[in-house]
């Protein structure tokens, strides 16, 4: 097995041929738009490199490697929208670029472009890759809603917020994983625990994103720096600080968080300063560590060759190192 450039390489390539221009080109330019931004590709290469790990040829997982970028870029389009953001992938959002109803509907039409490739497989596979897209679907849903109520919830817990990543983004990558092993007709038991391979990696990959809105750098990250801040999002590193702070910082940080001021950047430089003295950023660090500890846990478990378990060891590990 080669490395895993050989699956974001077919990916590309079955994209171009799929995802064309046609009328109405106001629908399909921005879904064209976002896709060409390129962005990581982790879900759908998990998918490839998942199905090729159980034996099977992973060029017969693209289809549903596809519809799992486009239901993610589809996602991003609508919570730009969600969040004013200004930026994605270093470049404009989609309703920055064009407006927001064109956000909307082209976003509503990647979605149902991404149910159409599962039409690809026989009924039996379809009936199961539609039902865990769905189900996941739907819990990527509630986790953005726990997501936006937090914004204005004042006992947000750890336990509350794990669970609010959990759905709107790790479920999403241990389906990505679990998509390859159905596509793979691998067991009940290795459709499980790649899975929930995916399912902690990705917990850890969300911790590893709000750290890097934090302390990112902004000519790599893609994104506003300090963008949660400024949306008032109660994150790991929040929590944390108000737990661990004195009554003072904790008053601050409270008033800061509950305030939208014209300016952010004295609001942000106070907020950082108050995670790094609290020592919720260290504790935040230790949590990707253990999250991405039970990913490689799982991992040992899995059936697959040695070459393979390295070759999905390396890829968490780069995954944490990531500054994008
Ligand atoms: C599910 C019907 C339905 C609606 C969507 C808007 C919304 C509801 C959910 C938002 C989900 C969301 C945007 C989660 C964030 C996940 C995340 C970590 C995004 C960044 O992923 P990367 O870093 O991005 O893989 P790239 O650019 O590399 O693809």
């Amino acid at each position: 097995m080669q490395g895993i450039e050989k699956y974001s390489g077919a990916l590309q390539s079955y994209l171009d041929e799929v995802i064309t221009l046609k009328e109405p080109i106001r629908l399909y330019e921005p879904i064209k738009y976002i896709v060409s931004l390129g962005g990581k590709r982790l879900r759908p290469v998990l998918t490839l490199l998942s199905c090729e790990m159980f034996n099977s040829d992973y060029k017969k997982a693209l289809p549903a490697a596809l519809a799992l970028e486009l239901f993610h870029n589809f996602s991003l389009i609508h919570d730009d929208i969600m969040d004013e953001a200004p930026l994605r992938r270093g470049k404009e959002t989609v309703h920055q670029k064009w407006n927001l109803n064109t956000g909307i509907l082209s976003g509503d039409a990647m979605l149902i472009l991404a149910y159409q490739f599962f039409e690809e497989y026989d009924p039996i596979m379809f009936r199961e890759l539609a039902k865990l897209f769905s189900k996941t679907a739907l819990q990527v849903c509630e986790g953005q809603q726990y997501d936006v109520d937090f914004e204005t919830k004042n006992d947000v817990t750890i336990p509350d917020y794990i669970k609010m990543i959990d759905y709107k983004t790790a479920v999403l990558l241990g389906a990505s994983m679990k998509m390859g092993a159905i596509v793979a007709n691998a067991s009940e038991e290795c459709k499980t625990n790649s899975y929930d391979f995916g399912r902690n990696l990705g917990i850890a990959f969300q911790l590893q994103d709000d750290y890097l809105d934090c302390f990112g750098n902004p000519e790599t990250f893609g994104k506003q720096i300090g963008g949660d801040i400024i949306a008032n999002k109660k994150t790991f590193l929040y929590i944390k600080a108000i737990e661990n702070s004195s009554e003072e910082d904790k008053m601050i940080l409270e008033k800061l968080l509950s305030e939208k001021p014209e300016d952010p950047t004295s609001k942000i430089k106070t907020v950082l300063e108050i995670y790094n003295k609290s020592g919720a950023t260290k504790e935040t660090l230790n949590e990707i560590s253990s999250y991405t500890q039970k990913a490689n846990i799982v991992l040992s478990k899995l059936v697959i060759s040695d070459e393979n378990r390295k070759i999905l060891l390396s890829f968490g590990e780069k995954l944490m190192k990531r500054n994008v």
